[in-house]
This record gives structure tokens, C-alpha cells and sequence, in this order.
């Protein structure tokens, strides 16, 4: 059976990238999505969402032939799973992704494969998904396979970069698995590669995301607590952060993004009675859109109808990406509680409203200059470059709820 080098399972804002990267540095690559229309962008050339310079990378690879797509998987040396780990309504992991990927993988093994797990994962999934290779495939019950969990951590918008130069964790389900797949990876990382067991590389990513989390609910409540107390939060940030031990992140409107707001609860549900600080950080952070939304109705009251000019709807700035931001949340859940106000959503890094805002009669999106002339209330929900550019004294007439400190 001829194999190709490398197989990934997921052609999304992971595996498109690690697909073009290996292509990038030799590896014949075939790369498998579910959706059609990734498949088709990707056959010919294209990548379907917006991450800089990945374009140019997919393109070279496809036109030379180094990486081709398609809704099967086909035999490889090295298949790495990159599909999503959504949460369940009890916030426990959804694996059915990782499953009908393995399942779909299993046909194509001959015995001496490495399989790899990238998408963010509970501890145990790597395990997991040998189990269901094992029953799908019991005819390679003694055989060579190798199960390795390589986590992510590039930051979206600096992928190509944050590839190349993160360290990497490598967790074997044995030592040789992460010895081959520390290999791999070898290709293209030019950080550290460290080695550990699969369980300990699943919950080194949680604890990652889970530390960032839980700073910045420590930002949040004493955005909180400022405000109660009548001071500026961050002013009071700054001058903590002088000293030389202490770093303390910004508040925001919650926290967004399908990672942060994600990962702490895969720990929270393998170990709820010890995640007593995970968890609480998560419910400060969850939390922060509810207590902005009584902000707005504070400072519009007096105004019978008022016109709110809601200032970002993304996770955060300077992107268009809107999944799981707490802004987008604010503008639905307060002009749905208000259907007499009129809500101007300012977004300059989207054309149109997405269909969860655009279903309400009362959200227009608008242009900043619009927005500003007309509103009785302005919120700042995302600190985008292109308001950091309003002067104070454009607004200093109107009634302001400022979640990132734009106006201070
Ligand atoms: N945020 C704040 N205050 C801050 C920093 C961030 O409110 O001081 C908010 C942002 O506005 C946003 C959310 O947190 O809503 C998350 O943004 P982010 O820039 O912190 O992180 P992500 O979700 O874009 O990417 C994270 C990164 N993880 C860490 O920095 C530990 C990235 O390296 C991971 O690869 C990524 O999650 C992932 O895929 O897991």
C-alpha cells in the first residue's frame, strides 16, 4: 500500500495551517474535512476563513502538489486529528468529533501508524481514541500503532508564526510514540519540543488557557470592585503593575473566543471537587456581560427609548471573529430585553450583522461616525485600533459605559 507522509483529520484553524506547514517542509500532505466547501477551497488553493499569511503557504503547497484535499482519509504514515472539542450542556467534553474521526482514520491503518491528537482535549481522551481504534480494528490489537496528544497554542492571527517558534508538548500514550511524533513535529517546530505522557500534554493545554482564564477574572472582579468603590480600574492596574512581581491583565465585557471560555471546564469536569478556583473564575468571567448589561440600563435611565450605540462585537480586537464573544451577547440580550431601544452595532471589521443580531427589528449595524452622532448611551465593548482613535471630546456629551478604558 503507498502512503502519504502526513494525513490530517480537520482542515479549520489548526489543521489547515499544520497541513500547509508540513507541505511547506516536504511532506506529501492530504488533508480531509467533512464540510464540502472546505474541501473544495482547499483543492484549489484557497483557505476558507482569514488568518494572515496562510494563504500564500496553501497556495504554493497545492500548486505543487504537496497538498491535496478530500472528505476521506487515505493511508498515511502519521494521521493528526484536528477537530473540535465543543462542550456539552453539563460542560463535560463532546469527543463525538474526535470518535467519527478515528472512525473514519481506522479503515486506512495497516498497523504501524502514528495517530495524533491536537484538539484540545480532557484528560484521557488520547487513551480514548486507541480505544476506539482498538474496537474498530481488532485485527491490530498486537500490532505497532502509536497514539501521541501534540496541543495547539498558537494565537489566532499569528498562526504561521506561533507554529513555527512555540515550544510544543508531546504526550505519548509510551515513550515511543512521543519519540515518533517529537520527530514530526521536528519538521517544521523550531521551539522546544518536550516530551511527557498523553495525560499530562492534555492537561498542560487546560492549565494554559485555565491560568490566562483565571487572570482575567482576577481583572474583571476588581473592575468590579472599582466601580463600587468609585475608582478608576485602570489607573489602579497601571500603578499595581510597576511593581516588579506583578502583572495584572485588563478587564473586558467576559471572555470570548472558543478556548478560554472552553478549556477550564474539561478540568472543572474531570475533578469538580478540586476546580473550586477554576470554576469560580469561569462564573466571575461569565458573569461580567450580565453585570455591563445593568451598567446600560443605569446609565439609560431617564431616556425613554433610548438610542445605544454599542462600540465591537468581536471576541476581541482587531479581528473579525464573533464566536463566543460576550459583545456580541451584550447587543442580543440587551435589545432583546429592550425591544423599544434602538441599538446601533458598530463593527467596522464586518459586513453584515451575523443572523443571531439581524433576526432583531432594533439592531442596525452602523458606521462609527453614525453611531456616535445619534446615540443618548455609548458602550465600548472591544477596544478595537479603529475607536482607539475617537477623542474624548466627541463623546463627552453622551451618557458612557466603557468596558476597555478607551476614554479614561
Ligand atoms: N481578554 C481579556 N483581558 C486580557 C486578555 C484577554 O479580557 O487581558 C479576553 C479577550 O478579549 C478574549 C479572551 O480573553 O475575549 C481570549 O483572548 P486571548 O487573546 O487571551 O486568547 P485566544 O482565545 O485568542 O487564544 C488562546 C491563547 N492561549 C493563551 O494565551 C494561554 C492561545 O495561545 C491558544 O492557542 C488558544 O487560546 C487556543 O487555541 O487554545
Amino acid at each position: 500500500m503507498t502512503k502519504t507522509d502526513v494525513c490530517v483529520v480537520g482542515l479549520g484553524y489548526i489543521g489547515l495551517p499544520t497541513a500547509a506547514i508540513f507541505a511547506e517542509k516536504g511532506q506529501q500532505v492530504h488533508g480531509v474535512d467533512v464540510s464540502p466547501k472546505t474541501v473544495a477551497a482547499v483543492s484549489s488553493g484557497r483557505v476558507p476563513f482569514v488568518e494572515p499569511d496562510l494563504g500564500g503557504y496553501v497556495e504554493r503547497a497545492v500548486a505543487r502538489g504537496a497538498l491535496t484535499a478530500s472528505s476521506e482519509p487515505v493511508p498515511a504514515r502519521a494521521f493528526i486529528m484536528a477537530v473540535p472539542t465543543p462542550f456539552n450542556d453539563d460542560h463535560s467534553a463532546d469527543l463525538s468529533y474526535i470518535e467519527a474521526a478515528t472512525r473514519a482514520v481506522a479503515p486506512h491503518l495497516a498497523g504501524d501508524e502514528l495517530l495524533i491528537l491536537e484538539s484540545t482535549s480532557p484528560p484521557g481522551a488520547t487513551q480514548h481514541m486507541a480505544d476506539v481504534v482498538a474496537e474498530a480494528r481488532p485485527d491490530l490489537r498486537d500490532s505497532d500503532l502509536k497514539f501521541a496528544h501534540c496541543p495547539e497554542r498558537v494565537l489566532p492571527g499569528k498562526v504561521m508564526v506561533e507554529l513555527v517558534r512555540n515550544d510544543r508538548i508531546v504526550g505519548g500514550i509510551t515513550p515511543e510514540a512521543a519519540e515518533e511524533a517529537r520527530d514530526l513535529y521536528r519538521v517544521f517546530c523550531e521551539g522546544e519540543i518536550l516530551l511527557t505522557d498523553a495525560t499530562t500534554a492534555e492537561m498542560a493545554k487546560l492549565v494554559e488557557n485555565s491560568f490566562r482564564d483565571v487572570n482575567i477574572a482576577f481583572a474583571n472582579e476588581l473592575s468590579v470592585i472599582s466601580d463600587r468603590l468609585g475608582i478608576d480600574v485602570w489607573e489602579l492596574i497601571e500603578l499595581a503593575n510597576h511593581h516588579p512581581r506583578v502583572n495584572i491583565l485588563q478587564p473586558g465585557p467576559g471572555v470570548g473566543g472558543h478556548c478560554i471560555a472552553v478549556d477550564p471546564w474539561f478540568i472543572v469536569a474531570a475533578a469538580p471537587e478540586q476546580s473550586r478556583l477554576i470554576r469560580t473564575a469561569r462564573d466571575v468571567n461569565d458573569g461580567k456581560p450580565h453585570y455591563l448589561m445593568e451598567r446600560i440600563n443605569t446609565a439609560a435611565e431617564g431616556c425613554e427609548q433610548p438610542t445605544v450605540a454599542m462600540l465591537g462585537l468581536a471576541f476581541k480586537p482587531n479581528i473579525d471573529d464573533l464566536r463566543e464573544s460576550p459583545a456580541l451577547q451584550i447587543v442580543h440580550d440587551y435589545a432583546q430585553a429592550h425591544p423599544h431601544s434602538r441599538i446601533l452595532a458598530v463593527e467596522p471589521h464586518i459586513d453584515e450583522l451575523p443572523a443571531k443580531l439581524a433576526e432583531l427589528p432594533n439592531i442596525t449595524l452602523t458606521p462609527t461616525d453614525e453611531a456616535l452622532d445619534h446615540a443618548d448611551v455609548i458602550v465600548v465593548l472591544v477596544d478595537h485600533d479603529a475607536f482607539k482613535t475617537i477623542p474624548v471630546d466627541r463623546v463627552s456629551t453622551k451618557r458612557i459605559v466603557d468596558s476597555k478604558g478607551l476614554w479614561r
